[in-house]
């Protein structure tokens, strides 16, 4: 897979792409993430990249020529080009398994007070990350980036997918390590019993039980029937 992230601010992602998880995703070529100033396509004398809003108003807009030329020149028939956007479309781990599997991904930064309304145009998705404005798109880049590398396969361990948080729509089960007892706590006793049939009905129980009390909005997305 390749990622471009258009952004003025390039230097926000080096140390986090040279770390950790996506660091090596991009050493073992299961990822190539380019970031790209959009300030280098403008064809302004002074690499402009905004301007005033039109109809009056605080603060700068972004403009569409050095995006459109930027995305323009990146794109092929297999790229699918995100806008980040607070009034986006909310990004949810269905959709990071969808993109997982995307050849070429362009993701648009927006900054600053905003963007030309006509950037939506170039855009096969709009995504925003929460109900919360950032001061631009770059963080929202990161999370979404880093739950699509970690997807991609041999990246981690397939299994590991397999319990993860919202999948199936519920919420990961408990996990406990040594020591067996750690200032009075204890590790429930069927994780040591060795009967796996039963280490896995209380996991689900745990998972359920938790989905239940933390987010009971999740339990009206199942598509099962099953009942929490
Ligand atoms: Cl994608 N961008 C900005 N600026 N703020 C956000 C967001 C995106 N998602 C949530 N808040």
């Amino acid at each position: 897979m390749k990622i471009d992230i258009l952004t003025l601010f390039p230097e926000m992602f080096e140390n986090i792409f040279s770390s950790s998880i996506i660091k090596r995703a991009q050493e073992e070529q299961k990822v190539v993430i380019n970031t790209i100033n959009f300030r280098d396509y403008s064809k302004d004398p002074h690499h402009k990249v905004d301007d005033t809003p039109y109809g009056g108003g605080d603060g700068m807009v972004l403009t569409c020529q050095p995006i459109f030329d930027c995305v323009e020149a990146l794109k092929t028939e297999k790229s699918k080009v995100i806008l980040l956007t607070p009034d986006g479309t909310k990004y949810e781990q269905k959709l990071a398994y969808n993109l997982s599997e995307e050849e070429h991904l362009i993701i648009i930064c927006g900054h600053y007070e905003g963007f030309d309304e006509r950037i939506r145009t170039l855009a096969d998705l709009e995504l925003s990350i929460g109900d919360y404005v950032l001061t631009g798109g770059e963080y929202a880049s990161l999370v979404i980036v880093d739950s699509i590398v970690r997807l991609i396969p041999g990246v981690i361990k397939e299994s590991s997918h397999q319990n993860e948080s919202f999948n199936e729509n519920l919420l990961d089960y408990p996990n406990y390590t040594k020591p067996r007892e750690f200032r009075g706590m204890e590790v429930p006793e069927v994780l040591v019993s060795g009967d796996h049939k039963k280490i896995a009905e209380y996991r689900k129980n745990e998972s359920i039980k938790k989905t239940q009390l933390r987010r009971p909005d999740m339990t009206l997305k199942r598509s099962d029937g099953y009942e929490l």
